[in-house]
């Protein structure tokens, strides 16, 4: 990896009439030029007439820097605008050429390069990372026969069942026309206006009330395809396949109210966490699953395999583990190449195929369109990011920003030229749509068999674990207390009495909901008796380790150098981060004399960036600290949060002043009387959190 110089201590300088110094071309240092290469003496000064006169038009250089400023902008996505892109490979582990005559599963131990983007949907470019929502989980491969885009989410289900409805919905759940708020965030009227309309809603709804969409990190969260789609092997023959990411590392996610603090303390949150790791070289790492079905499990499915609202449990078809993704570069440039990637579900190779999944149908038209729009015209594949890798040859040319045309004569075919003129030809085999039957009257008509809206959201419910149940919960009492109109709010409980009776009356007691309503009319009877799907669930699906997160320590001047050693050793044993946080970030020394940086000032680290915390301050510095509210904020925030928090004895003074009095502290809160102990805190911190304590310190 490149390493960023450090701002040089002597340049060459030049110090202008102002006092300002800048540095002048020379050795190192390229020759700043104009976009037409025109070296550039002067970058401080507008030409004028005359030291206090007007600007001159003939000045070119100024002009040309203006102007491109002017034009920097590019529309940014109607949704998932906020994203963040890597680098990586896949490396097939389990070949699928059983089944796909897909060139990028046939070969074992092969790789194939990716470039990955993660988004958040509803908030612009501009928002926080850690807001209520789902993430996108974009994946391009670029294959030996040309780009595949697997474009999928974190959440296996999706909102509705008709791309038609697409618009309605986004508009629903960004901004009001009116008055352009709330920003990144589903807890508003007419989010829950249109999904307490759409019943097809409530299962993915259930998901978005869940702690998946509050991830901790991109690391921690899971990549579903959404829809079935085909593989196609070398006889024609299809298999339907749904795709998974699951991560390395275990999912994990946070807390609501911990993710509200995060928002306002690192709005920039999951993209410096990806950031950090992969510039570190810790490469997060997913593996690629595949269920993979027939029409006769179809068949017996009870919902149609074909409907996005819907998912097929693990626990009835299992994950095939097929591949490894690494991503493990970041971007040159973040414009050119998160900005200006452009996914297309349309994107696929020979061996993948799609289905009549009508969201899909729908998807393979707004994708293209989109980018075009948005990249300005239909050449944004010769983009480098969205060009193939492989060699390509068309008859297609010109239009805004072409970079590559035809060469000679020949610009159409047939033609009777012959080679290097003639230009390419087809090949006749490769790509072949799947010969489905198809036939039926024209209509607009959902299908019958996508009619059950609640026994999936039902499953999903069932399969969480109390403490997951009791965040859906409070999600829901959350995100409907923002709705202003109290129908809205019994609307959705009436979905809910059919997902849950008990969730349904204690979402009804949060809001202060009384009489309950009538359950909402269905479509079709629940099916009782599914299955609760552990699979679903993240807290059976956690690391048991504290691998890839991050420990907080706070520390004064004079730290006990055993002690601090210690804990990082037993962080880095782990392959996890320190970060320490101080009362300021230099000019610090621990117990042995030797200097320490600290990564963050007391009032800028809160322990909500951190996945556990450690109290180490000297008698000295606890007490100054203890009257410093953001270091009592620190520890209540880590003991409401449900954290781990290990402590030396000068410490005490700040849990006490904390209001963590030795009666109230439970397993979760760690005396290190020595230095041995910081094996066993870090190997008790791979629970990530006491959940059992969320009960004691959450009345409402
Ligand atoms: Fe998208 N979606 N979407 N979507 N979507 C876009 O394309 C759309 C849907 C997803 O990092 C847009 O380039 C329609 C499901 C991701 O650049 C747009 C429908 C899933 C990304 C679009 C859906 C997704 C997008 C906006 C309903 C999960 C970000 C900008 C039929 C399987 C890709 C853009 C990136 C982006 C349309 C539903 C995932 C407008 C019409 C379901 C990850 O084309």
């Amino acid at each position: 990896m490149t390493k960023t110089p450090h701002p040089s201590a002597s340049p060459a300088t030049h110090t202008g009439p102002g006092g300002e110094t800048h540095q002048v071309a020379g050795g190192d240092t390229p020759v700043m030029t104009t976009q037409q290469g025109v070296p550039v003496a002067d970058d401080q000064n507008t030409l004028r007439a005359g030291a206090n006169g007007p600007a001159l038009m003939e000045d070119f250089h100024f002009r040309e820097k203006i102007f491109h400023f002017d034009h920097e902008r590019i529309p940014e996505r109607v949704v998932h605008a906020r994203g963040y892109g890597a680098h990586g490979f896949f490396e097939l582990t389990d070949s699928l050429s059983d089944v796909s005559k897909a060139d990028i599963f046939q070969r074992e131990g092969e790789r194939t390069p990716v470039f990955v983007r993660f988004s958040t949907v509803a908030g612009n470019k501009g928002s926080a990372d850690v807001v209520r929502d789902v993430r996108g989980f974009a994946v391009k491969f670029y294959t030996k026969q040309g780009n595949w885009d697997l474009v999928g989410n974190n959440i296996p289900v999706f909102f509705i069942q008709d791309a038609i409805k697409f618009p309605d919905f986004v508009h629903a759940a960004k901004q009001a026309p009116d008055r352009d708020f709330p920003q990144a965030q589903t807890a508003h009227d007419n989010f829950w206006d249109f999904v307490s309309l759409s019943p097809e809603a409530t299962h993915m709804v259930c998901w978005a009330m869940s702690d998946r969409a509050i991830p901790r990190s991109f690391r921690f969260m899971e990549g579903f395809g959404v829809h079935t789609f085909r593989l196609i092997d070398a006889q024609g023959r299809s298999t339907y396949v749904k795709f998974h990411w699951k991560p390395r590392l275990g999912l994990q996610s946070v807390a609501w109210n911990e993710a509200l603090k995060i928002n306002g303390a690192d709005p920039d949150f999951h993209r410096r966490d990806l950031w950090q790791a992969i510039t570190s070289g810790n490469f997060p790492e997913w593996e690629l699953g595949v269920q993979l079905f027939d029409d006769a499990f179809a068949d017996s499915f009870p919902f149609d395999i074909l409907d996005p609202t819907k998912l097929i449990p693990e626990e009835l078809v299992p994950v095939r583990r097929v591949g490894r993704l690494v991503l493990d570069r970041m971007v040159d440039n973040f414009f050119a190449e998160t900005e200006q990637v452009a996914f297309c579900t349309q994107n696929i190779v020979p061996g993948v195929d799609f289905t009549n999944d009508p969201l899909l149908q729908g998807r393979n038209f707004s994708y293209l369109d989109t980018q075009t729009k948005r990249l300005g015209g239909p050449n944004f594949t010769h983009i480098p990011i969205n060009a193939p890798r492989c060699p390509f040859h068309n008859f297609q040319q010109d239009g805004h920003m072409a970079m590559h045309n035809p060469k000679g004569r020949a610009n159409y075919e047939p033609n009777s030229w012959s080679q290097p003129t003639g230009g390419p030809r087809e090949t006749g085999e490769d790509f072949q749509t799947f010969a489905a039957d198809v036939s039926g009257p024209k209509l607009r008509q959902r299908s019958e068999s996508f009619a059950d809206h609640y026994s999936q959201a039902r499953q999903f419910f069932i399969s969480q674990t109390p403490v997951e149940q009791t965040h859906m919960r409070d999600a829901f009492i959350f995100e409907l207390s923002k709705v202003e109109t109290p129908a809205i709010r019994a609307r959705m409980v009436s979905h809910l009495l059919h997902v849950d009776k008990e969730l349904a009356e204690a979402v009804a007691k949060g809001l202060g909901l009384s009489p309950l309503p009538a359950p909402a009319q269905a479509a079709r009877p629940v099916v009782a008796g599914l299955e609760p799907s552990p699979a679903l669930s993240i807290l059976e699906n956690g690391p048991g380790s504290f691998t890839g997160r991050k420990l907080g320590i706070v520390i004064t001047n004079g730290v006990d150098h055993e002690l601090l050693g210690a804990l990082q050793d037993a962080v880095a044993a782990v392959n996890g981060t320190v970060e320490l946080i101080a009362p300021t970030v230099g000019g610090l020394k621990d117990s042995a004399g030797n200097p320490l940086v600290a990564q963050q000032r007391i009032n800028g680290g809160p322990s909500v960036l951190y996945d556990a915390v450690a109290l180490l301050p000297t008698v000295e510095g606890a007490n100054a600290l203890r009257h410093e509210a953001t270091m009592r904020d620190f520890i209540a925030d880590a003991f409401a949060h449900a954290k781990f928090i290990a402590h030396n004895d000068a410490a005490e003074l700040l849990l006490a002043a904390a209001g963590l009095h030795p009666k109230m502290r439970d397993e979760g809160v760690i005396a290190l009387e020595s230095a041995s102990d910081a094996d066993t805190f870090i190997q008790t911190c791979g629970a990530l959190r006491l959940w059992a304590r969320e009960g004691r310190v959450h009345s409402i």
